[in-house]
């Protein structure tokens, strides 16, 4: 079998019809809208993507009309059909036309437009030996299923660096997920520094699983990261977990505790025993500074505070203190999000529920809520592939990459249908995870699957098709340093 492409997530609409195609030479050059600073980015963006294994000088400039031998990137407002990010891709043997009505549907079509390319593009040296660097004629009109397609990375259990962070967005962007979940606190380590609270990222940020050194962000490196992921139209969902999963807060602040457990620090990976003191009015004191500081440096609209597993706190107590967070991430102006558990409390029509183990999220569809699915039996990519897996957890069992691929978010749970469902997400919990390379490994190939699902029709996914597209991707993760699991599900290429 001949694939037409080898594009992950798969385009809604491709007509590749053979017509020749378009080759980037030395006097290729890249246009973009003039005034727009975002356009201007994005082009530097593909022209980066191409420079290094081409060896060519593609120059971006604001030149009004795209003669022949250009790359023509425009944002055109008018073209609505195609939303927030979505974009439209003509190739002819003298031009390239990429549109899209907003910048990050540009975005994504540079991705596009990258992944029709050789993989030998990845390449930081010029491999022009590898050219010609040619693109097929066609015309490719796509945009997202869901508006949500997420990765949560968890840098509590084991801590990863700012320059960690950022090659994970790199490998997101990618395959066009467009949210980045930081699990920033947890009962191992507090990673996100709090100014009125220093303690916090002081003496809650020196754990980690296994007794490393742990780590933490400060202010200005967490904006950085922001940054970065917005550059790439990727929006940061920052998570303190609370009421439990507050260990190493406590660690800091043990008067937040109650004297339920006295606070040491915690390098293990059992779940469930710590919680904040819910009837105390100090906590909410915390809770406030806490959302206060992490809101006045998260552009996005969405706050997650974690809310899950907790086994210490009655129903009741349980529910009234997430009914209160809730008002206080209000109160900041943003949008609270957590994990199923917080169905149990009255929720806004603006919060978002994260489904991760059962059913009970579709009790928070019922309140009018919408659902984030990361079924953990599909997605959590910390599940091993099989039992020989040398890292990651099974208790939601074994996840090889079909598993991951074939099911469909709107058909998961009863009575949740598409309009529930705001999007999927793949969380990578890391109790198990050292380092990026572990990370990458667990990822890959099962985050391009999730991506797949989160952006592409029901109709045009395929498994088959899928499996032997992926196949395709190795020689570029190879070059982009990802690694991955070579699945026998899937007939990689070199
Ligand atoms: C469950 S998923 C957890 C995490 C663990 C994960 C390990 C969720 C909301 N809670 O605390 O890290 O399982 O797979």
């Amino acid at each position: 079998m001949t694939l037409p492409h080898t594009i992950i997530p798969v385009p809604a609409q491709v007509e590749l019809a053979g017509a020749g195609s378009f080759a980037i030479t030395a006097a290729t050059r890249i246009v973009v809208d003039a005034g727009s600073d975002e356009a201007a980015w994005i082009g530097e963006h593909l022209a980066g993507i191409l420079r290094p294994a081409t060896g060519h000088p593609l120059p971006v400039s604001a030149d009004a009309d795209a003669a022949g031998g250009t790359i023509a990137l425009r944002i055109d407002p008018g073209n609505e059909a195609l939303g927030e990010e979505g974009y439209a891709l003509t190739i002819s043997p003298d031009s390239v036309r990429l549109a899209a009505s907003r910048p990050a549907g540009l975005f994504r079509g540079v991705q596009t437009l990258r992944q029709l390319l050789p993989a030998q593009v990845e390449s930081e040296q010029s491999v022009t030996v590898r050219g010609p660097w040619t693109l097929p004629a066609g015309v490719i009109v796509d945009r997202p299923r869901f508006a949500w397609r997420g990765a949560m990375l968890d840098v509590a259990r084991h801590f990863f660096t700012v320059h960690e962070v950022k090659q994970y967005i790199d490998a997101l962007a990618l395959y066009k997920i467009n949210v980045l979940h930081l699990h920033l606190s947890d009962d191992q380590g507090w990673r996100i520094e709090i100014t009125s609270r220093p303690r916090l990222a002081q003496v809650g940020g020196s754990t980690q699983v296994g007794g490393g050194p742990g780590g933490f962000y400060t202010q200005a490196e967490y904006a950085e990261i922001v940054r970065y992921a917005q550059e790439r139209y990727i929006t940061v969902v920052p998570e303190i977990d609370m009421p439990g999963h507050t260990n190493a807060a406590l660690t800091a602040y043990p008067e937040l505790s109650c004297g339920r457990r006295p606070p040491e620090p915690y390098t293990g990976i059992e779940v469930g025993f710590s919680a904040l003191c819910v009837d105390r009015e100090d906590t909410y004191a915390f809770v406030d500074d806490v959302i206060r500081e992490l809101a006045a440096i998260t552009p996005g609209p969405y706050l997650h505070v974690g809310g899950d597993e907790v086994e210490t706190l009655s129903h009741d107590d349980y529910a009234r203190f997430i009914e209160r967070v809730q008002e206080i991430v209000d109160r900041h102006g943003k949008r609270m999000v957590g994990w199923e558990e917080v169905g149990k409390a009255a929720l806004r029509r603006t919060t978002l529920v994260q489904q991760w183990k059962g059913d009970s999220a579709a009790a928070a569809v019922r309140h009018g809520a919408r659902l984030i699915l990361s079924p953990a039996s599909k997605v959590y990519l910390d599940m091993k592939y099989t039992p020989d897996t040398e890292i990651g957890l099974d208790w939601a069992g074994l996840v090889e990459v079909r598993d991951a691929y074939d099911w469909d978010p709107a058909a998961f749970l009863q009575g949740v249908g598409e309009a529930d469902v705001i999007g999927v997400e793949a969380p990578l919990w890391t109790e198990t995870v050292k380092n990026l390379t572990a990370a990458y490994y667990l990822a890959f190939p099962r985050l391009p699957a999730v991506a797949e699902l989160g952006w592409s029709p029901a109709s045009a996914r395929d498994w088959e098709s899928f499996r032997l597209r992926l196949a395709a991707h190795a020689p570029r993760w190879h070059l982009l340093g990802i690694n991955y699991y070579r699945s026998p599900q899937v007939p990689w290429e070199r």
